[in-house]
C-alpha cells in the first residue's frame, strides 16, 4: 500500500500515491485518502456525521461531533425536523475546523437482506449530492453504520470506497475525500478496501 495514500494521524497527508493503470485512474485515486484519526479534528470543508433519524445527537461519532461543535449545533439540528435513513442534511460546523457538517443516517444492520447495502450507498450519494451546491472541495467521512448500528466494517468499507470512486469519476471539483478511521483495525480494513476497489 502506498504510504502517501494511507496516512496516519489527525490531519492526514495529501496527494502522492502511485498505481498501475490509466492516467485518469491514478489521478482519481490520489483524491481519496484513508487516514486514522478523530473526525472532529479534520481540517476540511465538510465532515460527515453518522447520525440518527431525530438528528438530536447521540453516542459515538455523533456525540463527539456535537461536543466539539458546541450547543449551537443542536439548536440548528432541532429546526431540521429529522432525516430519513439513507438521506442527508447539512448544517454549519460552528466550533469545528470544518465549515460544514453533513448529517446522514445509516441503516441499522439486520442480516444484510433488508436493503442495508442500498441504504448505505444512498447515505454516501446523499452526502455527495450536497457537495457541489455548497462548493465543498474537501470532505471527511466516518465509517457510517459500523458502530452502534452494527454494519460489518469490511462490507461498509467497500461501499464507502466504491461510492467515492463513482462520485469522483464524474466530479472534477472535489480535491480530497478522506475516509477517517477510528483505530488501527478500521484503518487496515479501509486500506484493504481501497486496494481492492482500485485493483487493476
Ligand atoms: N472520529 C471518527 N470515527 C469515529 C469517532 C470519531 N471521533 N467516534 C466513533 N467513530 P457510530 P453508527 C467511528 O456508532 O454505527 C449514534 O449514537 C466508530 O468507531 O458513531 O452509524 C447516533 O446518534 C464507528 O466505526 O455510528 C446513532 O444513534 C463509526 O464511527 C447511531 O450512533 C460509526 O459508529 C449511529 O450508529
Amino acid at each position: 500500500m502506498p504510504a502517501s495514500v494511507l496516512a496516519k494521524g489527525n490531519a492526514g497527508r495529501h496527494g502522492g500515491g502511485s498505481m498501475s493503470g490509466g492516467k485518469h485512474g491514478s489521478a482519481l485515486r490520489q483524491r481519496i485518502e484513508v487516514v486514522e484519526g478523530d473526525i472532529t479534528r479534520q481540517t476540511v470543508d465538510a465532515i460527515v456525521n453518522a447520525a440518527n433519524t431525530a438528528l438530536l445527537g447521540g453516542g459515538g461519532v455523533d456525540g463527539a461531533i456535537h461536543r466539539a461543535a458546541g450547543p449551537e449545533l443542536l439548536e440548528e439540528c432541532r429546526m431540521l425536523g429529522g432525516c430519513g435513513t439513507g438521506q442527508a442534511r447539512i448544517t454549519k460546523g460552528y466550533r469545528l475546523p470544518a465549515k460544514w457538517i453533513i448529517h446522514t443516517v445509516g441503516p441499522v444492520w439486520r442480516d444484510g437482506r433488508h436493503g442495508e447495502d442500498d441504504l448505505l450507498r444512498s447515505c454516501y450519494r446523499s452526502c455527495f449530492a450536497l457537495v457541489e451546491p455548497h462548493r465543498i472541495r474537501t470532505i471527511a467521512f466516518p465509517s457510517i453504520s459500523t458502530g452502534a448500528y452494527g454494519f460489518p466494517m469490511e462490507r461498509a468499507a467497500r461501499v464507502a470506497v466504491g461510492e467515492t470512486k463513482t462520485f469522483l469519476e464524474r466530479n472534477t471539483s472535489v480535491e480530497n475525500v478522506r475516509l477517517v478511521c477510528f483505530g488501527s483495525t478500521a484503518f487496515q480494513i479501509h486500506g484493504e478496501a481501497l486496494e481492492e476497489v482500485f485493483r487493476p
